[in-house]
């Protein structure tokens, strides 16, 4: 065993906690809180500790594989893999133009660097269409907030007065920086304030002072009466928004017509509370609110991500302490266009980049809706997907209509997979190409999206790379050469000049300035040039210099502020991520991050037509009921025994605990005549799936909820496959989703039970 603490980083949510741990051999031994992570400070969650579930984790690969006819796999060396998947994305790309080819994926919770790497091979490949879970949660949000602040937004519970929280766990799911101490904090301060909408009595929903716990899926009617209470009784924050607002008049006026007691009655939540919880709003000197699933993947999530936004333009709870915040990110999530290697078929005729080619869905952060991606596929469309390139995401099982899902794959000229474990979504691709795992090789992710001061933590490796696998700078670096696109007279000058990183930037630049072309593959050319100068282990933070670069030229002065000034700003800043293993401070905003708003003015627009149109328009009978499917599943719900699928084994914080649980209200477990712990198949119109009940006196009446991450199929030691828990998207359908821009209504399946004999 070795006695040094390494640092390195969670990788169960977006919070990627510092943490140092202790190995023996190929295992992670001992794990503590890292107190120098300069965002999390030593916090941890209970997950922190299971780092070894996913280390060791079940079904891992160690070779490449390819699809036989019949749908078994064989396994075949690195060398033949490479060239048969390049042979086979070029033809697709020779015969259908790159905008046929879908790339699904770049990273998942604690990995995202094969999104850098990508960006060459889709370069070479001229992939235009990119998607990922983003696109299933964050497109509504980003839609309005480009529309209306125009930069990113993240926020400052931890100095906030009031704490509003929209379908959001915190408890459990985090989502902010310590954010179990933090909203203890404000718990425990009578002087500060929850307020959380809810349906369920959660574990943060239980401290909260306001718990509105609303029908399930009447976000957009709490939030329009909120916002409407803030008008209608004068209490906005009208001298804050003369200063920082635009376009509030037509806003102000839907406002005062908005009637605050139906939409109560709505969302049977109590008018006397809605209208306290408004008033306790106004009244604060900060509040910090978020929002996340139970309210992005329900009816009506881009009007409610609007509402939230209009809740914060009416209590001037933006750009200063304890409020929303604008960020610069590190890099930005979501699809940054690839520009093309130039080697790609151009379709003929004009088309709408703009818009998915079949449904016509908006691209948004460069992405195309999840739930509209079988249908982008299963068509006789001439611009129908034809291929994808799926890496770090398991969409077959993540995606809704995991059924759809694996037809629409199958249907697929071709398909490859990049993945550390052999994934149901692996399971239908024709080759799968091995990763290592996060701890084998140098590693990060782009989450960074904190007020004030943010950070960046380059992981470094705690082992080396398991026998079979590559990282993926060098399977991203082997693709591009083998299509042709990268070659030893590009790399060798460089590689020359890699002895000192100052020399090398100017190397760089006077290559780029020579060949522009170079810039579409310059990951991989980096994975390369910088080979032989980067420490041992570490070659696939190579790209991480670009990534610092890239950040110098656009976020000058908050680099300055950070200490990365000068010509040579990008270096000094490389040089300090590579040699501060817990994380380096890389921006630092002032005033609030006001010069961050693009918006005429650095005001806030307040108005987008079509959304005012919505809200006018809300049914006053609520959202949609389907009879013969009288209960609402919220199928995902964050557990504390729950991850997202890159921890494939249901047991790994419950020993023995195999499946799902389904949470129920004690009167309906009574009127359907179930018990605790009793067999229960969950109907929809789209299938089924079998757990167990747990009765549970949080839940709302008519509401129940299935875990998120479960219902894998895993192989056990004797080579069988079992599923363990609910697959979820066994019961989803694709075709529920918003109108705007595509998410599902995963929190809002309409379902039925079955006792089980
Ligand atoms: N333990 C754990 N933590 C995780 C994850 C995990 O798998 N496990 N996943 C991570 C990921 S990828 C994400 S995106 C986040 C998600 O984090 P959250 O969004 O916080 O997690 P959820 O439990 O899906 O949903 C939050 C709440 O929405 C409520 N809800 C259900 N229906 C409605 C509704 O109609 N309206 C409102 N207002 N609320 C409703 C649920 O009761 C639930 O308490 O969690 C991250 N953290
Ligand atoms: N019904 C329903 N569906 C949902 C949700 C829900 O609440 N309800 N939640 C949704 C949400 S919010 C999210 S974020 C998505 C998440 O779903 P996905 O985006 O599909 O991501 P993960 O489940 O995190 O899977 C990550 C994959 O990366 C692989 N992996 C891990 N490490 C590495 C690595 O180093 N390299 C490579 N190449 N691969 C690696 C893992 O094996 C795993 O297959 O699920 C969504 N699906
Ligand atoms: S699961 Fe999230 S909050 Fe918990 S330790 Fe890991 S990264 Fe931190
Ligand atoms: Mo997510």
């Amino acid at each position: 065993m070795t006695d040094t603490w390494q640092p390195t980083a969670c990788m169960i949510c977006s919070m990627n906690c510092g943490i140092e741990v202790q190995t023996e051999g190929e295992r992670i031994v001992r794990v503590r809180p890292d107190k120098a992570h300069p965002v999390t400070k030593g916090y941890v969650c209970e997950k922190a500790q299971r780092m070894e579930a996913y280390q060791q984790g079940r079904d891992r690969l160690s070779s490449p594989m390819r699809r036989r006819a019949d749908g078994t796999y064989e396994a075949v060396d690195w060398d033949t893999a490479i060239s048969e998947v390049a042979v086979r994305l070029a033809a697709v790309r020779d015969a259908h133009g790159g905008e046929s080819i879908l790339y699904y994926g770049g990273g998942g919770q604690g990995n995202h660097l094969p999104g850098v790497y990508a960006q060459a091979t889709l370069a070479a490949l001229g992939v235009r269409y990119r998607s990922n879970a983003l696109a299933q949660e964050k497109t509504g949000e980003a839609w309005v907030q480009a529309r209306m602040f125009g930069c990113g937004m993240h926020h400052d519970f931890e100095h906030a007065e009031v704490a509003l929280l929209i379908g959001k766990n915190p408890l459990q799911s985090n989502g902010f920086p310590r954010a179990r101490v933090v909203l203890r904090e404000i718990a425990a301060d009578p002087a500060r304030s929850m307020i959380v909408i809810d349906p369920r009595r959660s574990e943060t929903a239980a401290m909260a002072d306001y718990h509105l716990a609303i029908r399930p899926g009447t976000d957009a009617w709490c939030l329009g009466a909120l916002a409407a209470v803030l008008v209608q009784e004068g209490i906005a924050n009208t001298a804050w928004m003369d200063a920082h607002v635009s376009n509030a008049e037509p806003v102000l006026d839907v406002l005062r017509r908005v009637p605050v007691s139906q939409f109560a009655q709505v969302c049977q939540v109590d008018e006397d509370l809605l209208r306290a919880a408004a008033r306790r709003m106004a009244a604060a000197s900060s509040m910090a609110s978020m929002e996340d699933l139970g309210m992005q993947m329900g009816v009506h999530s881009t009007l409610g991500s609007y509402l939230h936004r209009l809740i914060i333009g009416l209590t001037g709870s933006f750009g200063r302490k304890g409020t929303s915040y604008a960020f610069v990110p590190f890099r930005p999530l979501g699809g940054g266009g690839s520009a093309s290697a130039g080697s790609a078929a151009r379709p003929s005729g004009e088309r709408n980049w703009k818009r998915s080619p079949v449904t016509g869905f908006p691209v948004i952060m460069g992405l195309i809706p999840c739930n509209a991606i079988s249908e982008e596929i299963l068509t006789d469309h001439p611009h129908r997907f034809r291929a994808m390139f799926i890496e770090s995401a398991n969409p077959v099982h993540s995606l809704a209509d995991t059924a759809r899902m694996r037809e629409a794959l199958r249907a697929l000229e071709f398909s490859v997979v990049i993945d550390v474990a052999m994934t149901e979504t692996a399971s239908e691709a024709d080759y799968v190409l091995p990763a290592c795992s996060q701890f084998e090789k140098a590693e990060a992710s782009f989450f960074n999206f904190e007020p004030a001061e943010n950070a960046f933590q380059l992981r470094h490796p705690l082992f080396a790379p398991r026998e079979g696998t590559l990282e993926e700078g060098a399977i991203h670096t082997r693709l591009c050469e083998a299509l042709g696109v990268l070659s030893a007279e590009m790399v060798e000058p460089l590689k020359a000049a890699a002895g000192n990183l100052d020399g090398f930037a100017m190397a760089f630049a006077q290559m780029a300035a020579a060949q522009p072309a170079i810039m579409a593959v310059a990951p991989v050319l980096l994975y390369r040039a910088l080979a032989d100068a980067l420490p041992e282990g570490m070659n696939n933070a190579a790209a991480v210099w670009g990534v610092a670069q890239i950040f110098v030229r656009n976020f000058p002065e908050q680099a300055a502020a950070a200490g990365f000034a000068g010509p040579l700003a990008g270096n000094r800043l490389f040089e300090a991520i590579l040699n501060s293993p817990s994380g380096t401070v890389f921006s630092r905003i002032e005033h609030g991050g006001w010069d961050l708003v693009r918006q005429p003015g650095q005001r806030i627009n307040l108005h987008i037509p079509e959304m005012l149109e919505l809200l006018m328009a809300l049914d006053p009978a609520g959202p949609p009921v389907d009879p013969d499917y009288p209960l609402i599943l919220s199928a995902g719900e964050r557990r504390t025994e729950t991850s997202n699928t890159s921890i494939r084994d249901a047991t790994w914080l419950r020993k023995g605990a195999l499946d799902s649980t389904l949470r129920i209200h004690p009167g309906d477990a009574a009127q359907f005549g179930l018990g605790e712990g009793d067999a229960v198949d969950v109907v929809t119109r789209r299938g089924r799936a079998r757990a167990l009940v747990e009765v549970h006196e949080g839940c709302r009446p008519g509401h129940v909820s299935l875990p998120n991450g479960l219902g894998l199929d895993v192989r056990q030691a004797d080579g069988s496959v079992r599923r363990q828990g609910a697959a979820l998207n066994e019961l989803t359908d694709y075709r529920w989703r918003d109108p705007v821009v595509g998410t599902p209504w995963h929190k809002y399946v309409p379902a039925r039970l079955e006792k089980v004999a």
